[in-house]
């Protein structure tokens, strides 16, 4: 992509002003077309050369026909090739088709494969490990009722089982339950309830009676069989010591809006042969979970609703990557709401930014903090603005890594709430109190903004809505946002860059490439153009090229190895080496939800050796968690290279 050189200002502002004329000369000849010329003028001014060295630019990538698919997480792999995860793609026809879909994007050829999607994987949480696969936990086990649409009532049903002896009793799908006045309910899936333990108790020997849960709906329609309190059910069909050693209590059964339920079907995503890789299930079932690495290389997988659509109540576990499975992390019990923005600090601390998706607590689990993974200790980090409008906003580890210091950006209020803030805040998580300070207004009030950390210590700010889900604002049936800007952090300042064309808003996302573009997929509006009618699922993608890519040549990386050392140095052969002034190592991002745990961006100590530059990786693993990162390098004019993929170990 090596820009054309420039005419000289003197022939630019002449040939503007007699495409101006031309332009004056149709729109007075032809009133019709003033619409058209507007557009016409539009075009040319987005696509003059000065236009983009200032803004960028944005092109639409052609997507072949079978590839169209519901992007709801998209990852960056190390082969280069981009992951882009539907699962059935928030449509229940898809969901109860078992239609599951993922595609491999090639940004060097433009190319799109399938790659088969063994369950539902719509809304799991993910992370890169250590080698370079992608790890997806949970998913969709099964899809919203809306209350509108529950004719029969129903709940959550807790089978019980009080006799130690006899093993596991099995209870089929539909299985009948009775009620103190007769009431019928059904249980919706086949239900295995483990036996009573005894257990030694100061000295005596207390029955623990075994549990297990499953949904049971009314066979009769309407309000009747509604019931409003905890009650025991008598299990059909059983008679003598069965009768009285199994039953079944619910809290409430109910013909309220039943959410989505959560699975906790795990995969590692092997890069190289192209597959998802089962590991040991979760603990929990979790839909709209964070999954963050921690320092000493386990993930966490925080929060999430249970299959049963209930928020997890602070229920978190630990992935032991060399085992490939999961474990409970009692220790680690914290409440949080649904996709928590969590970002791991230098010292292994994880900062919770505030920002979250979707589901929740009004009150519990909403205030920033430092969390000490090791203690299970929380400092709330203080001061934010709005600091009732975080959910479905989003949050980024500023560039460098090294300043520690995480910004916010935008968000709504809780729920379907047609509140949301342009207000930024940025933490600086070295300080021993830190707190929340002012950053710079975005300039619209935004929901689901995405942010790309960029190469030059830059951050592109691109998408989201003011309302919810690009639904009604101020009047408006419709606010998607266009505008797109780059935030400086030594500046503090956002500058405008140009203008996307396709909105986008709850389930989209946007990733660094390794070339220096951004790639822009997804948004589910809940409504069309109208406001009247549902909304249909974004499949266009979009690339953003930066100002950088329009400034010259690009310093081009000849050589180097494939692996470095945390702490250690490494040589990289550039034709260029005495024109590098920065080199920074960039992880590649895993987002869903605009949550976007791995993305960070490391600034390595940089020495010219003439044909060669010798870089140098800070030693803390909560700066450089190990895995695969772009390395690139900048010139003086801020122009990066291609990356090249090095692995930290
Ligand atoms: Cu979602």
């Amino acid at each position: 992509m090596k820009p054309h050189s420039r005419p000289s200002p003197a022939r630019r502002l002449m040939s503007g002003l007699v495409t101006l004329v031309v332009l004056a000369v149709v729109v007075i000849a032809n009133r019709p077309m003033v619409a058209v010329a507007g557009e016409a003028l539009h075009a040319y001014q987005i696509n003059r050369q000065s236009y983009k060295e200032r803004h960028g630019h944005w092109a639409r990538l052609p997507v072949p026909r079978g590839f169209k698919v519901n992007a709801i997480h998209a990852a960056l792999l190390h082969t280069g090739k981009v992951l882009i995860i539907a699962g059935s793609g928030n449509d229940k026809d898809a969901f109860e088709a078992e239609s599951f879909r993922t595609v491999l994007y090639d940004p060097r050829d433009d190319e799109f494969t399938e790659v088969p999607t063994p369950t539902d994987v719509f809304c799991a949480g993910h992370t890169f490990l250590p080698d370079g696969k992608l790890l997806v936990a949970g998913g969709t086990r099964s899809y919203e009722v809306l209350e509108a649409d529950v004719e029969h009532a129903a709940g959550v049903m807790k089978f019980k089982n009080e006799s130690p002896d006899g093993g596991p009793r099995v209870f089929p799908k539909g299985t009948r339950l009775l009620s103190a006045t007769g009431e019928v309910y059904r249980t919706r899936s086949k239900v295995t309830v483990p036996a009573a333990r005894k257990m030694a108790h100061h000295g005596q020997i207390m029955v623990h009676a075994g549990e297990a849960e499953v949904w049971a709906d009314a066979v009769a329609e309407g309000d009747r069989p509604v019931v409003d309190s905890p009650a025991q059910y008598r299990i059909e069909g059983l008679t003598g010591t069965d009768a009285r050693n199994l039953y079944g209590i619910a809290e409430k059964i109910t013909r309220e809006k039943q959410e989505y339920g959560g699975d906790r079907t795990s995969y590692e995503f092997d890069p190289l042969t192209e597959r998802y890789v089962r590991t040991g299930n979760m603990r929990d079932h979790r839909w709209y979970p964070t999954l963050i690495g921690l320092t000493g290389g386990d993930v966490i997988a925080v929060s999430g609703l249970d299959q049963f659509g209930r928020i997890l109540p602070g229920r978190n576990e630990r992935y032991l990557p060399a085992q490939r499975r999961w474990v409970a992390a009692p220790e680690l019990k914290r409440y949080f709401p649904t996709y928590p923005g969590l970002h791991l600090m230098a010292d292994g601390r994880v900062f919770y930014s505030g920002s979250n998706s979707g589901y929740g607590s009004d009150t519990e689990g909403r205030t920033p903090g430092l969390w000490n993974v090791e203690r299970n200790t929380f400092q709330p980090v203080p001061g934010l603005r709005d600091p009732g409008m975080n959910e479905t906003g989003s949050s980024v580890l500023l560039p460098p890594a090294q300043d520690q210091r995480v910004m916010i950006l935008g968000g709504g209020g809780i729920g379907e709430s047609e509140e949301s803030t342009a207000r930024t805040g940025i933490a600086d998580l070295d300080e021993a109190e830190p707190r929340y300070r002012p950053g710079p207004d975005l300039p619209r009030p935004a929901r689901y903004l995405s942010t790309v950390v960029l190469p030059d210590d830059t951050v592109l700010t691109t998408g989201g809505s003011s309302g919810y889900r690009g639904g009604p604002y101020r009047g408006q049936p419709r606010s998607d946002l266009f505008n797109s800007q780059i935030y400086h952090p030594r500046r503090n300042v956002f500058e405008t860059a140009a203008e996307s064309t396709v909105g986008r808003n709850y389930h989209s996302e946007a990733i660094l490439l390794p070339d220096g573009r951004v790639i822009t997929m997804g948004g589910d509006p809940l409504y069309d153009r109208t406001g009247k009618n549902a909304g249909t699922f974004e499949k266009r993608i979009e690339i953003y090229s930066p100002p950088y890519l329009f400034q010259g040549d690009r310093p081009v990386i000849t050589g180097g190895p494939v692996a470095v050392d945390r702490g250690g140095a490494a040589v990289f052969g550039t034709s260029d080496a005495n024109r590098i002034v920065s080199a920074r190592l960039l992880r590649p991002s895993a987002v869903t939800h605009v949550t976007d745990v791995d993305q960070r961006s490391v600034a390595l100590g940089l020495r010219s050796l003439g044909n060669a530059v010798e870089v140098t990786v800070p030693e803390k693993s909560g700066l450089v968690p190990s895995g695969w990162y772009m390395l690139f390098l900048m010139n003086e004019k801020g122009v990066p290279s291609v990356a090249r993929w090095v692995r930290v170990r």
